[in-house]
């Protein structure tokens, strides 16, 4: 395979300053007419100019006016040699949208012809340098049947349009904004537009709209306030003032990610545009206003500054991360926020940290670009510069960030160039902290406390180590922020927090002032992007789930308390007395909890989550997934015995909560239905009615989306009759059907891997739509207990499903390997069952590069 390494980078031989580009577009034939500006870059090595193309053959070329023939095809690139220092070029080529599974380049999406250019889909409409160090001013004609394509939007300002007597119609498109071709847009349609207005701090009037198939408009609101909130926040928080008279979103059903940045036209998964209390859970809500901000916010993080090579994808989709979060934080409930973000990271980014695909932030090499659109580099590398914020403080922080947009506005600059930015603006010493980005893996940290009660001291001794990763056999010592405190027992308060900063291998760190041992609070906000290993007695962490003062930190005591129970039992550590008094403890704490009246609902919601299965079985290795399942759901059947009059008493209470988007509201609905999962698991029978009641009076998708969760995990009339209800009464609705599927693939039913079979038959299934095929397999692969069945079944539909998308679409084809990768953490038998189904895709005759890379990186 052809491996790009980021230590080769040369700067490109040619520069183009200005592109024009026609297109006359149709479903099957749109022809491409691009005329590109070129100039010989004075950095480069004086080469020819090399224009990428994937698939495309150029019809005709020409240099400065004139048919050209000193051109060559180098595989799918096309070389062009010229002679003087700067020409014009223009290529012809035609693409057939419809033909377009891939959802990469310029593609047909119900009658739409929309593109998605990043990371290299630009290719795949015109010749050109695509890659992001080239930027370009771009003019764009769009010409198209008028009646089929009523609406024809590029990047920029419209700059005239116009119509023609054979039905066609056309629209001048112009961005001043020099630009990457993976920030390139267009969308052909007929669509209707939800339209605001956002009045910049420096008095500008900017039109915004919002694009949606008729019939969704009345669902763009909040998408609409999410747009204006992230707006004025960026102005606010970083400074940031938007830079064009327009602001376009359009929103997409065929889409293989979430969403796409570009220049004054985001393109949008429908997933996170369209809300309505209907049809969008309070989850969805969320979603909609922090994948908004985040396209929004790469208008400077990305685009402004936007990065100099693929291997710097941490330098915009880290920063835009952070300041989504930072966002959502400020929008809502911070706390819960930060809790909901490390769950993420958890669950996504440390498993891919401990696996064969494990790589840094800023990886070294890759085959396919479009595999590194990873948790490690979205949500760790916003873990990182959130630890500079923690190092540098708010206000320095920001003074580091204005100096990097001040130095690197209209540049494609590096991590290196951020961190060098935050260095001196924040007056940092970030020398070892540059490990971050080098080095792979989540670091363990160890840690001890003695108390010396005569002098009374207390020592704090710590340890770190960053397992080895593919390639990175060795590591080096981290810097790692961890926010501190130490708890006086008696008073249940601590004198102030300490930030302890870890630099060597081993290191200790002595307090005074403390007649008794304190309880120890460590990595408080979760300042360390890191996993403690702080063996802390369960009276300690009792205290602290019910005492801290920093709410993630008894978030985490009170995961400490169950993982450590949980672990414990699944490595058969447990006599009948242990087990009896950790659960005992757990159900303590977590009454303590249901009845503190100083929380509220929100917080309340994610204290009594339990851990969930792939964070556990982080803890284990290897780990028998079934004995994972069997202990957590033992548990949680227990507790919702033992604390049933308090759950049955939550619901209630919660029930009668009316409807409202408000905190206090939110939180009702959250803990109604975790009730209602504790309750299953004690009690199914009576449970089924509390849920099918639930599902019945639900006058938002909320609770009938939490009640059908929990029905579909059951047997009985109530599952089938909600089930059916359910898809009747949403036919017509592609994003809640997608809920349907996954409410099913996800379920804790016996039988789930067996629906899943029925499921991809049920004429609703398709593989051509990524939201559809990640609603049934996503789901299925992230249900420990179907994808885990001891037969392999589970892992033979995954690697069915891979060989079967893999033609179609590689590039979300490829997003299933990553659970059949993780064998080697597996028990024995589990993990043969896994290589095996990886050895079958390997043997495939033609797999694409995207799945090709991921199968055999997670073989070696
Ligand atoms: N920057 C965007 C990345 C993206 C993408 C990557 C690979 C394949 C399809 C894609 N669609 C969008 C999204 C973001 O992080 O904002
Ligand atoms: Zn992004």
């Amino acid at each position: 395979p052809v491996v790009i390494q980021r230590a080769d980078y040369r700067p490109p031989a040619w520069l183009v300053p200005d592109i024009a580009l026609d297109f006359l577009l149709d479903l099957s034939a749109t022809q491409v007419t691009a005329t590109l500006d070129v100039e010989r870059n004075p950095a480069g090595d004086g080469g020819p100019l090399r224009l990428n193309g994937d698939g495309l053959v150029a019809q005709s070329v020409a240099v400065d006016g004139e048919p050209h023939s000193a051109w060559r095809m180098e595989g799918d690139d096309l070389v062009v040699d010229l002679p003087g220092e700067a020409h014009q070029v223009t290529i012809e080529t035609t693409i057939d949208p419809t033909a377009n599974t891939q959802l990469s380049g310029l593609y047909a999406s119900g009658g739409l012809l929309c593109t998605q250019c990043e990371a290299e889909g630009f290719r795949r409409i015109t010749f050109f340098p695509d890659r992001p160090d080239v930027l370009s001013r771009y003019t764009v004609t769009l010409t198209a049947d008028k009646a089929a394509f009523p609406v024809l939007l590029s990047n920029g300002n419209p700059m005239d349009s116009g119509e023609e007597e054979d039905g066609t119609h056309w629209a001048i498109w112009h961005d001043p904004w020099p630009k990457p071709s993976y920030l390139f847009a267009l969308v052909a349609g007929d669509l209707v537009a939800t339209r605001g207005t956002f009045t910049t701090m420096s008095g500008r009037e900017v039109e915004l709209a919002i694009w949606v198939r008729a019939g969704d408009e009345t669902r763009t609101g909040h998408a609409m306030r999410a747009l204006i909130a992230s707006m004025a926040w960026d102005e606010k928080v970083y400074g940031r003032e938007y830079d064009l008279d327009l602001f376009n979103i359009v929103a997409v059903s065929d889409f293989n990610a979430g969403a796409m940045e570009n220049k004054g036209l985001n393109i949008f998964n429908t997933r996170y545009i369209l809300a309505d209390p209907e049809t969008a859970t309070d989850g969805d809500y969320d979603g909609v206003e922090g994948v908004v901000a985040h396209e929004y916010f790469h208008n400077w993080s990305g685009n402004r500054v936007t990065c100099r090579d693929w291997f710097q994808l941490s330098l915009k989709e880290g920063f835009t991360v952070l300041r989504d979060q930072q966002f959502s934080a400020d929008m809502g409930s911070a706390p819960v926020k930060r809790i909901e973000d490390v769950r993420v990271l958890r669950s996504a980014q440390f498993p891919e940290d401990s696996g064969p695909l494990a790589h840094p932030i800023r990886p070294n090499s890759y085959q396919e670009i479009s595999n590194f659109y990873t948790a490690t580099v979205y949500n760790k590398g916003a873990e990182v510069i959130r630890m500079m914020t923690v190092l540098a403080g708010s206000e320095r922080f920001r003074a580091g960030t204005d100096l990097y947009f001040e130095r690197h506005d209209g540049e494609a600059a590096t991590c290196e160039d951020f961190v060098k930015a935050i260095e001196d603006g924040a007056g940092l010493d970030l020398a070892q902290f540059r490990r971050w980005y080098e080095q792979a893996g989540t670091p363990q940290v160890d840690v001890a406390m003695t108390h010396d009660a005569a002098s009374g001291s207390v020592t704090l001794a710590f340890k770190q180590t960053v397992p080895p990763t593919p390639g990175q056999p060795v590591k080096q010592p981290m810097v790692i922020p961890l926010r501190t405190a130490l708890f006086d027992r008696a008073s249940g308060a601590h004198g102030g927090e300490h930030l302890i900063v870890l630099n060597e291998a081993a290191q200790t760190f002595t307090f005074d002032g403390f007649a008794q041992a304190p309880v120890l609070s460590l990595n408080r906000g979760f300042s360390a992007p890191v996993a403690i290993n702080a063996p802390q007695s369960v009276d300690d962490l009792v205290f602290l789930a019910a005492h801290d003062d920093d709410a993630f930190a008894r978030y985490e005591a009170m995961q400490q308390l169950v993982v450590q129970h949980l672990v414990a039992a699944v490595e058969d550590r447990l006599d009948d007395a242990a087990r009896a008094a950790g659960r005992a403890a757990i159900a303590g704490a977590l009454g303590a909890i249901l009845a503190d009246p100083a929380l509220d609902d929100l917080m309340r919601g994610e204290l009594v989550m339990l851990p969930g299965e792939a964070y556990l079985a982080e803890q284990l290795n290897p780990v028998d997934p079934a004995r994972v399942h069997a202990e957590r759901e033992a548990l949680k059947a227990w507790l919702g015995t033992e604390l049933g009059d308090a759950w049955r008493a939550l619901h209630d209470r919660c029930s009668a909560v009316p409807y409202g988007l408000d905190a206090a509201a939110r939180g009702a609905r959250k803990l109604k239905t975790q009730a209602l999962v504790y309750l299953a698991a004690a009690d199914p029978a009576q449970t089924a009615l509390r849920a099918k009641a639930q599902y019945d009076a639900a006058d938002n998708m909320t609770d009938r989306q939490g009640a059908l969760m929990v029905l579909c995990g059951l047997d009985g009339p109530q599952r089938e009759a909600a089930l059916a209800d359910f898809h009747a009464r949403f036919a017509d609705n592609r994003l809640v059907i997608d809920k349907w599927f996954s409410l099913q693939a996800g379920s804790l039913h016996p039988k789930a891997l067996d629906h899943v079979r029925a499921l991809a038959q049920h004429p609703d299934f398709t593989l051509t739509n990524p939201n559809r095929v990640r609603a049934l397999y996503m789901a299925f692969a992230a249900n420990p207990q179907a994808f885990h069945a001891a037969d392999g079944a589970g892992y033979a539909l995954i690697a069915d499903l891979i060989l079967a998308l893999d033609p179609i679409n590689g590039n979300v084809a490829a997003r299933f390997v990553a659970p059949l990768g993780r064998w080697r953490r597996i028990e024995p038998q589990r993990a043969a069952l896994m290589r095996a189904a990886l050895e079958r895709i390997a043997a495939a005759p033609r797999l694409s590069r995207d799945v090709r890379e991921q199968v055999s990186k997670s073989l070696e």
